[in-house]
């Protein structure tokens, strides 16, 4: 028999409080003991479902995190937390909260200003208090980040999607040279053959020790780190989240005209995604060539507000060969993996941002079509961290976070 809406509403609040921590919500117990950037965006968005007060304070403790120079970082270390790797000894970071030293998807203005949107009286002087942090924030991508209006990732993890095939060609140039010995703990909670492999993870590594090594300063990071690619999500993820951030400075009588100068100089950056092979594609900075893959970041142009029929004819055609979509790679390409992380299975995350702005932009099924495969996998098997496209295999991560918010917000 179907388990009812209701009860599968009941499970997905229970696993947001489950794992709050006290004011920050860890994405899934074990495997990820700390705050996550952009997980705890979407845990506030599901929290504020139930919850307004409560999806506040997660924002909140989110932006303790945040450096002098505007930075959010990626990881929030609240408190010693077992089974993680690497921790706050291996970044290094000076300061209180210990933090990592690399940032995430900036999601935040566009999940924040839809939990403002839900109770502005309540949520107003929440909005004050966290607008300038997101202007900064904002400011910082733009100093430091965005190259000919196109974002630049400084290491795999800052794109949210760790072992995707859009970083292979830059990854293949870093060389694993003095990385050492090591202790993974992912592989000891969920099976390795779903995970980056032991070669990704040390290059994750040797750049991480090139940040830590350089001070964490963007100059230096910009001149000489090993990797440097234009993530094609990341520049979606703040093109939408500065339009988003341009609404509630207008709400706030906060209106500067640096922020359309942002939109301005971003949307002419989503030109240069343009892969001629027909797709929008990231760019590896180092080489200067495309890196050749067609991924679900692609779609995330309607969320930014980008119409495109090319993509509208590949999302069609990629969803009548898979099951259950979008699947974070091309499953007509050869290294499509149906198991593996960032390179074939499907995130109920990404699907709710595609979906979200296929919605927006009037392409109501397609966007409907993602949101009954959606609800379908968690109905299905439950709050994973992602599923196979193929046959709907659950993998990673179990009462995960994120997948829970979503089924509250916008799958369920
Ligand atoms: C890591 C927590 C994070 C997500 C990332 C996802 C994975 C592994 O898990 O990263 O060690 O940081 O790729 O998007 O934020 O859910």
């Amino acid at each position: 028999m179907a388990i009812s809406d209701d009860k599968l509403d009941r499970q997905a609040r229970r696993i947001l409080r489950q794992n709050d921590r006290g004011g920050y919500t860890v994405p899934t117990a074990g495997l990820y003991p700390y705050q996550w950037n952009w997980d705890s965006c979407f845990a506030a968005w599901g929290f504020s479902s139930f919850d307004v007060k409560r999806a506040w304070f997660e924002i909140h403790t989110l932006f303790t995190g945040q450096w002098d120079t505007g930075m959010v970082p990626h990881i929030i270390f609240h408190k010693r937390a077992d089974g993680y790797f690497p921790g706050p000894d291996v970044w290094g970071v000076d300061r209180v909260p210990h933090t990592s030293g690399i940032t995430q998807p900036p999601v935040a203005a566009t999940l924040i200003r839809s939990i403002y949107e839900q109770d502005k009286r309540y949520g107003r002087v929440h909005m004050e208090l966290i607008y300038g942090r997101l202007v900064s924030w904002h400011r910082w991508f733009m100093k430091s980040r965005v190259e000919r209006g196109m974002v630049a990732i400084t290491h795999p993890w800052e794109s949210g999607r760790d072992n995707a095939v859009d970083w292979d060609s830059a990854m293949a140039a870093v060389s694993t040279e003095g990385v050492g010995e090591y202790t993974r703990r992912d592989t000891s909670h969920v099976d390795p053959s779903m995970r980056p492999k032991k070669e990704d993870y040390d290059r994750y590594l040797k750049m991480l020790y090139y940040g830590r090594e350089s001070g964490w300063d963007e100059e230096k990071i910009r001149e000489g780190s090993p990797f440097r690619v234009a993530d094609v999500g990341m520049t979606f993820i703040f093109l939408r989240a500065c339009r988003d951030l341009l609404q509630i400075a207008m709400d706030l009588d906060h209106l500067t005209p640096e922020i359309e100068g942002w939109i301005a100089e971003l949307e002419e950056g989503v030109r240069n995604h343009w892969n001629p092979a027909g797709y929008y594609d990231s760019i590896d900075l180092r080489s200067g060539e495309f890196t050749g893959s067609l991924s679900s970041a692609s779609f995330l142009c309607w969320y930014a507000g980008i119409d495109n029929e090319t993509m509208k004819a590949h999302l069609e055609d990629i969803l009548q060969k898979v099951t259950f979509g979008v699947p974070s790679y091309d499953p007509r390409d050869e290294k499509f993996e149906h198991l593996r992380y960032w390179r074939g299975p499907v995130w109920g995350i990404i699907n709710a941002l595609i979906g979200i702005g296929l919605n927006e932009r009037g392409l109501t099924q397609l966007a409907g079509r993602l949101r009954k495969d959606t609800r379908d996998l968690i109905t299905e098997h439950g709050f994973y961290e992602y599923f196979s496209p193929v046959d709907g295999t659950p993998a990673g991560g179990d009462k995960f976070t994120w997948t829970a918010s979503i089924w509250l917000t916008w799958a369920g």
